[in-house]
């Protein structure tokens, strides 16, 4: 294929027979779509069942966290959502889905020759910059966890970066660090392989441990900005087992940073 040859609209029967050795519960793929974290929602409430996909070529008001906004252009990223019904382990340990995707991904970049990091909590960057979001959602049914919305943007070719006066955050594209195009579908393949290896594993020590052997910036100082309040400055230590963030603080204790909506930057 030449270069230009990877900048073409994902084909559906093509990205079907790449997933087809896969046990999806149920495929949908758009074209355009708004967000596939909404299609997913949507889904779930109808009765979607386990390890659903959708996958979108592009997304017109793609999420962040927090309101932001998430830029999907056509023909160049990856945008994704897989519908989990909760195991008892997901059950016991919902906050390490954001862990599950972050790692399947950074796996995958791994083995193409790239050094990716996790930026707690749901960003996965290559040489500093922000390749890949996460956006984990919840839809409740009373009191039980019906479903677990696990959605990731990667920017795979250069087209898919953003202009730089839209991000809070420099960014990247696997193909801008590997120095050459990446066929999105062979990736999307490569990335669910390793969200169903490590499924079951989510609440083993071994899970916790690889995604935090991944995690940008440790034994660094950094700053937690939280939504409200000074921010927490210390030395990043590692994980807690409910996959919150472990710092060393000034006076030397350990701090415990738990909620999502926090950034994460080395101290200037
Ligand atoms: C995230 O939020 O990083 C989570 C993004 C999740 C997107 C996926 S795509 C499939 C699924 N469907 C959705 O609607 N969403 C999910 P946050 O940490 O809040 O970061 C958002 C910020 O990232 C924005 O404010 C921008 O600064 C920056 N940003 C937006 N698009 C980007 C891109 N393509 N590459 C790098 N940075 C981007």
């Amino acid at each position: 294929m030449s270069l230009s040859g990877f900048l073409i609209r994902m084909n559906r029967t093509e990205i079907e027979s790449e997933l087809s050795s896969l046990p999806l519960g149920a495929f949908r793929y758009f074209d355009t779509i708004g967000s596939t974290n909404d299609e997913a929602l949507t889904w779930a409430s109808q009765g979607a069942p386990d390890f659903s996909l959708i996958l979108a070529d592009e997304q017109t008001s793609g999420r962040g966290r927090m309101e932001r906004k998430w830029f999907t252009p056509p023909r160049s990223a990856l945008a994704l959502s897989l519908i989990l019904r909760p195991t008892n382990i997901e059950n016991a340990h919902p906050s390490r889905t954001t862990g599950l995707l972050a790692l399947s991904l950074a796996e995958s970049l791994l083995q193409l020759g790239l050094a990716p990091q996790i930026k707690w909590p749901n960003d996965v960057l290559l040489g500093g910059r922000k390749v890949a979001g996460i956006l984990v959602e919840s839809s409740w049914m009373g009191e039980r966890l019906d479903a677990m919305i696990l959605g990731m943007g990667v920017n795979v070719l250069n087209a898919s970066i953003p202009p730089a006066d839209q991000l809070l955050f420099p960014a990247t594209s696997i193909e801008t660090e590997l120095g050459r195009p990446v066929e999105r579908g062979s990736l999307l393949r490569e990335i669910l392989s390793r969200v169903l290896d490590w499924r079951p594993k989510m609440g083993m020590d071994t899970f916790l441990k690889a995604w935090e052997e991944h995690l940008a910036f440790r034994g660094q100082q950094v700053q937690v900005e939280g939504r409200s309040g000074d921010p927490i400055t210390g030395e990043l230590l590692g994980l807690e087992p409910d996959g919150s963030l472990r710092l060393r603080n000034e006076h030397g204790r350990s701090v415990t940073v738990r909620f999502g909506e926090v950034h994460l930057r080395p101290l200037a």
